[in-house]
């Protein structure tokens, strides 16, 4: 054989060494990647900014090889949508309501249940302790999932507001048609507190309100002001009935082409962002305040919260059992 094939072959024969002991994927590996971030409340929202700001960390700590691309405002949709393009490698970080994922991922669906966190400080200290390192596996280690738990969020605490009259009491519910998340136990819930639960994507929250197609909401005072539902629905009660978190989730499509380092560095980033958001959201929520007040809406405040406790008996009748060992645990969290 002459050199100059020989030295041919060396080539080839490297070549296939590079792809068989992984230097080819590597190389794939150095090339830029934008990763696509959806959500449905607007630029400087906690959650919007929280996850721009893990982005702009990914970039500097990888020299630009690794980014985000932050769509805001329900520009690829709802958090249904969001989910769905995650699962198929559409996008890559969804962050959506724990509410929104728990038909996909059940397990979730105990953050779910109505008066189950004592405040939010105690929701706090679950999500960042075991029970929600525990559940973000759960997302993460289910296979029909496709997708990887990165963190949660916070998201205070959730109120019903609404078009027709001040809500006082739990009779004040009675035959309003009450816009929620996509998730049945949310449906049981209104309807166990003797109101009409209509399920419906975020998305159409808005101009269902204005048009009269549900009656009234329910949701934190920073959703209520930033999309501008306190425009259309007046009355609002501090009826504190659900404290959900939000969680952002990572498609397992993209993740799996991903090295090791990267996955960790965007699992340490997302444990960070999980902090951060909360020092944002309680800013949000004061400003929330103000703009309520200016806007002259008047907060109707529940002295007493047991009539709504028991009038929701009826979902942990139907749900809570499932989840009894968790419950159990999460109860146990000083
Ligand atoms: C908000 C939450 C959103 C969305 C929304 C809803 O509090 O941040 O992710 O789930 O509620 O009611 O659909």
């Amino acid at each position: 054989m002459k050199r100059r094939d020989l030295l041919k072959l060396g080539v080839a024969a490297s070549a296939f060494g590079a792809t068989a002991f992984g230097l080819v994927k590597s190389v794939r590996a150095d090339a830029k990647l934008v990763l696509k971030a959806s959500d449905v409340h607007p630029p400087g929202y906690p959650t919007v900014v929280a996850v721009e700001e893990m982005g702009k960390k990914l970039e500097t700590a990888t020299g630009g090889r690794l980014s985000v691309q932050m769509y805001p405002s329900m520009q690829l949709g709802g958090e249904k949508e969001a989910i769905e393009q995650a699962q198929v490698g559409a996008i890559q970080i969804a962050r959506v309501s724990v509410g929104a994922l728990g038909p996909v991922v059940d397990d979730l669906n105990v953050f779910n249940l109505p008066f189950l966190f004592r405040n939010t400080a105690h929701m706090e200290k679950v999500i960042d302790g075991d029970i929600g390192k525990d559940l973000l596996n759960k997302v993460t280690d289910n296979p029909n999932t496709h997708l990887v738990g990165l963190c949660f969020m916070d998201a205070g605490a959730r109120n019903i507001y609404n078009t027709k009259h001040p809500i006082t009491s739990v009779a004040d519910l009675k035959g309003l048609k009450v816009r929620v998340m996509g998730n049945p136990m949310f449906v049981d819930m209104m309807n166990a507190l003797g109101s009409n639960g209509v399920p419906m994507g975020y998305d159409q929250v808005f101009s269902a309100l204005q048009t009269g197609v549900v009656d009234g909401a329910e949701n934190n005072p920073p959703s209520y002001v930033f999309d501008n539902h306190y425009q259309v629905a007046k009355y609002f009660t501090l009826t504190e009935h659900l404290i959900v978190p939000e969680i952002v989730v990572f498609s397992r499509k993209t993740w799996d082409t991903l090295s090791k380092a990267d996955q960790e560095l965007i699992a340490k980033l997302g444990r960070e962002a999980q902090l951060r958001e909360r020092e944002l959201w309680v800013a949000k929520e004061k400003e929330a305040y103000a703009k309520m007040k200016a806007a002259g809406i008047k907060i109707v405040r529940i002295a007493d919260k047991k009539p709504f406790q028991d009038a929701v008996k009826p979902v942990w009748d139907k749900y809570g059992a499932k989840y009894a060992e968790l419950i159990k645990r999460i109860e146990a969290v000083q």
